[in-house]
């Protein structure tokens, strides 16, 4: 549904890897030089994570960028040649945010962002009305320095669901979506020791067919404890 790039990159430089024809890594580390690139236009931008996905249901592909200095997204639509529309609009969203999750979490046949914000310990929802714009965005708690952030459907009733791993806590926060874009309030699972770990990896192998899931929920419990 999307492709990611987490972890602090030059403003310029997510787009430019994300543009780069999947070949120039096949046969090497050699990079081809992707033009065009796309630069946020503020000095002081810092590109956090970034995710693809089609917002504006036109089939096309779209990038949405955090940017972790301003607090806010950049949406580029996409034009479907490997070019996005320049400049971006911009979404705000809460402080510091780190990572995009992607789902139809209103389940109205398009897709939605939620945005972890370590700084104000929360995820914000923006929802999707059908055309790569966003209501205003909604707020809910998760833990303790929220940053990673995982969306599946843990608990099987097919509502979309958030997993968040609270960086100062050592614990992975679950917010269970209702169906409708709202999320209750987290169901933390600390992840310190081996045994609360396997809890976790339990948690996650509740979904049908979770194995990649798993694997993105260990990762993610490494970054923790880094
Ligand atoms: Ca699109
Ligand atoms: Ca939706
Ligand atoms: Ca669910």
């Amino acid at each position: 549904m999307k492709r990611k790039l987490a972890g602090l990159v030059p403003a310029v430089l997510a787009l430019a890897l994300a543009l780069a024809p999947l070949g120039a890594f096949a046969a090497g580390p050699k990079f081809q030089s992707a033009t065009p690139s796309y630069t946020l236009p503020d000095t002081y931008s810092i590109i956090f994570d970034a995710a693809f996905a089609d917002l504006t249901g036109d089939g096309r592909q779209d990038a949405v960028l955090i940017d972790l200095y301003k607090n806010e997204l950049a949406i580029f639509k996409g034009n479907g040649d490997g070019t996005f529309q320049d400049p971006p609009s911009y979404q705000p969203v809460g402080a510091k945010p780190r990572e995009i999750a992607v789902a139809d979490f209103d389940k109205d046949g398009d897709l939605d962002l939620a945005i972890s914000n370590s700084d104000s310990h929360n995820v914000s929802i923006l929802l999707n009305r059908g055309d790569g714009t966003f209501d205003t965005q909604t707020f809910f708690a998760a833990g303790t320095y929220p940053m990673g952030l995982a969306e599946s459907d843990f608990n099987g009733d097919g509502n979309a669901d958030l997993a968040v791993v609270d960086t100062l806590s050592d614990q992975v926060s679950v917010l269970y979506g209702d169906g409708h874009g709202a999320f209750g309030a987290p169901v933390s699972f600390f992840c310190r020791t081996y045994s609360s770990l396997r809890r976790c990896r339990r948690l996650q192998q509740g979904r049908t067919n979770g194995s990649r899931r798993l694997q993105r929920l260990r990762f993610e419990y490494q970054r923790a404890a880094e």
